[in-house]
């Protein structure tokens, strides 16, 4: 049978090779592959069939690992959800995703579709999954405040995921040390899968915490917070970061501050590199050579990167070929290239810098939030005439959510600040606002449209 690509290179590795260690639990590439054969036969046994949508709502774990290899053994395509979000957060993912099964400890949130805690094992499946090429569907946050799901292709990670490992000098000899949530595009795709194409080994660990770092890791890939948190230890400790080959930033921009202190305190300069669910990785810098702070390096091999009108725009064979279920009319330039609504620029040499975005989104601790979907609650709060929100700089996680509301004057201030924290309550915590403002009216310009750009200002939302 004619498999993907990156499949055949995962089942090559050599079998008794470490590949997973995650707390006292480790798992050759060996295991990996029985876990995928005795999970898929598990899916099966549960009505699920190749091209069938199975949601994975778990938090980082062995289940959560043999969740993803026995779908990719079955030829089943993953929907990788966000562990923190809340039902209405949940709901229209789930409804866009049709699955036919859902692997979560939250049944209430999969109304209609059959739910199971955790995977089992089953009869294995004796050959894994062919040609079909969607193998995942990621849901990214969309600016009007819907998910939208991009597919992901075994062509698109391998060819990707081959370029920005060259770029970094990766090999099989290299451990990673991976703490980053496995259900967006850093951890699951960047990390677990690239590690897993590489042959290399992934000490596994639920959560960052800024800790000492396990003995023998060469690798690790953050968000700015996580950087941020480890500055004090890196500063008073820097000795045990000596083993690190590399450390890399990404999902938001890093402060040329906090990785000067972090060159000043470590000797490491901090790899930045730029992407997204919809292209996976754009730029990088380099492994050896010249890595520029402030910058997210040059165009990876392969990948064609320009701006228009400031606009970051790209093309590559990680670009995904658009949305699903739903296109997106706007998404492409006519002459094929992916509007990524970040703003940035190229300079001679062809190091890009992201200077801001045109999109409405604010990133919280390397996660993307839409200040509509939040507006959306708040606005359906009683006593509220008109709401917006915006990101404001934080020290912590590089920015945070604070929402201005006109209050329509039936109730007191604070009783519509607790009403609306009630509100704000049924989204995951990194929505939630941080701070409220009250105020007289908001800036729209002559169409009406909300200007979010303009609130913090207006506001007196200051830095
Ligand atoms: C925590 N919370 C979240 C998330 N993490 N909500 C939504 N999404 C999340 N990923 C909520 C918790 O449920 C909790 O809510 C509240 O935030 C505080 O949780 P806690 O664990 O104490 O938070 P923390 O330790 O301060 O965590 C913040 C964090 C974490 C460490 C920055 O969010 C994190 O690991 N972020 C990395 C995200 C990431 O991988 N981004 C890549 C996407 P409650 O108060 O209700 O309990 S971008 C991407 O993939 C592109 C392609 C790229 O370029 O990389
Ligand atoms: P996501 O939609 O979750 O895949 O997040 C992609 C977005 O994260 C991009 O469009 C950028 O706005 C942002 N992003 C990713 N990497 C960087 C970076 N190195 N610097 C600044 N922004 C970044």
């Amino acid at each position: 049978m004619t498999r993907p690509s990156f499949l055949r290179r995962f089942l090559a590795h050599d079998p008794a090779r470490m590949a997973i260690e995650y707390g006292e639990q480790s798992l050759s590439f060996g295991q990996l592959r029985q876990l995928g054969e005795g999970t898929a036969g598990w899916l099966r046994a549960h009505g699920v069939v190749a091209g069938d949508r199975v949601c994975i709502h778990l938090d980082t774990s062995v289940d959560l690992l043999a969740a993803h290899l026995g779908c990719m053994a079955l030829g089943a395509i993953r929907v990788p959800l966000n562990v923190h979000y809340k039902a209405i957060e949940l709901a229209p993912i789930v409804e866009d995703a049709a699955p036919t099964l859902a692997i979560s400890a939250s049944p209430a949130c999969f109304a209609g579709v059959p739910t199971v805690a955790r995977p089992g094992l089953d009869a294995p499946v004796a050959e894994w999954a062919g040609l079909d090429d969607v193998t995942a569907l990621l849901f990214t946050s969309g600016t009007t405040g819907r998910p939208k799901g991009a597919p992901q292709t075994w062509t698109m990670w391998e060819s990707n995921l081959d370029a920005l490992q060259a770029r970094w000098e990766l090999a099989g000899r290299d451990v990673l040390w991976l703490t980053l949530p496995l259900f967006h595009t850093h951890g699951l795709v960047v990390g677990l899968h690239g590690a897993w194409l590489r042959g290399a080994k992934v000490v596994l660990r639920d959560r960052f915490d800024p800790i000492e770092p396990p003995a023998g890791v060469s690798h690790f890939y953050g968000v700015p917070t996580y950087y941020r948190r480890w500055l004090p230890l890196m500063q008073a400790r820097p000795e045990l970061f000596t083993g690190f080959r590399l450390l890399v930033s990404g999902s938001d921009g890093l402060p040329a501050e906090v990785s000067d202190a972090i060159f000043a305190a470590t000797g490491h300069r901090i790899l930045e590199r730029y992407g997204m669910t919809e292209t996976v990785m754009i730029a990088s810098n380099p492994g050896s050579g010249e890595r520029r702070a402030g910058s997210v390096g040059t165009a990876l091999p392969g990948t064609r990167i320009r701006t228009a009108d400031g606009e970051v725009q790209v093309r590559g064979p990680g670009v995904f070929g658009g949305y699903w279920p739903r296109a997106d009319e706007g998404a492409f330039t006519e002459d094929g290239y992916f509007r990524t609504g970040d703003a940035g620029e190229l300079d001679g040499d062809g190091y890009l810098r992201i200077v801001g975005r045109k999109k409405d989104l604010i990133i919280v601790g390397g996660v993307n939030i839409s200040p509509a979907e939040v507006e959306r609650v708040l606005a359906a709060v009683p006593g509220v005439a008109d709401v917006g929100c915006c990101g404001l700089y934080d020290a912590d996680l590089n920015e945070v959510v604070v929402a201005a509301v006109v209050s329509d004057g039936s109730v007191s201030e604070g009783v519509l600040q607790a009403r609306l924290e009630h509100a704000a309550g049924q989204l995951s915590g990194l929505k939630r606002p941080r701070r409220y403002a009250f105020v007289a009216e908001l800036p729209h310009n002559a169409l009406g449209k909300l200007q979010r750009g303009r609130i913090a200002a207006e506001v007196g939302f200051v830095r």
